[in-house]
């Protein structure tokens, strides 16, 4: 009998991707783009319950939530702008780590508050699962969760802290993940605390 292992094959972390410098370049970045395109407070489809991290998006497309659902649009809810264009330190990130895959169409931002989490989640909203999902951790560390392709089933927990890479890709692309807890006070990277989260997503088929 086998069984399959947890995290699924085709998960990767890439700790310490980006140096301090290159961190804090990210960051200006970042910053930058939420002066143009501010972090929204998105809300569960259904039963409008306030997600509690706040998000925004740079690329031709955003994911976005709202009471009508999930979805990637190509401007802001609030705004009606466009989104940002990419940066050139994420473009070249994903010709790095997915270099078969066509480019990147979205980069969500997730800003967590030290008391903010994400409930245990796939991630399936994208035309197809061919390209990897790769994030990029900014800020105090979290407590990443990651299972198998199922809801049920065993989880492991592993810690991303500020620089680190993660690459869902094969069978890890449709796996189940959240983040449980953020180390408040864990990095210096960020003036006022918390964490951000970059994740950078092919949305329609190549
Ligand atoms: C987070 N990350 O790290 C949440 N999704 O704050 C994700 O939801 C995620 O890290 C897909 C691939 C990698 C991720
Ligand atoms: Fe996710």
């Amino acid at each position: 009998m086998t069984v399959k292992p947890v995290p699924p094959e085709g998960f990767r972390l890439l700790p310490g991707t980006f140096d301090r410098v290159q961190q804090e370049a990210l960051v200006t970045l970042i910053r930058q783009i939420l002066e143009d395109a501010p972090l929204f407070q998105p809300v569960m489809p259904r039963t409008g319950k306030a997600f509690s991290v706040r998000m925004s998006n740079c690329g031709p497309l955003g994911w976005v939530s709202d009471i009508n659902g999930y979805r990637y649009q190509s401007t802001h809810p609030v705004t009606g702008r466009p989104w940002p264009a990419m940066p050139e330190m994420l473009t070249d990130l994903w010709q790095t780590v997915a270099p078969d895959s066509p480019p990147a169409e979205a980069c969500l931002i997730n800003f967590y508050t030290p008391e903010a989490k994400m409930g245990l989640h796939q991630d399936r909203d994208e035309e197809a699962f061919d390209a990897p999902v790769v994030s990029v951790s900014l800020g105090d560390t979290a407590t990443f969760r990651i299972g198998g392709t199922s809801r049920k089933g065993p989880t492991t927990s592993l810690r991303l802290a500020s620089g680190d890479v993660v690459v869902l890709g094969g069978e890890a692309r449709l796996a189940y993940h959240g983040i449980d807890r953020i180390l408040k006070g864990s990095s210096t990277l960020l003036q006022n605390g918390g964490r951000i989260n970059l994740t950078l997503r092919r949305v329609t088929k190549g």
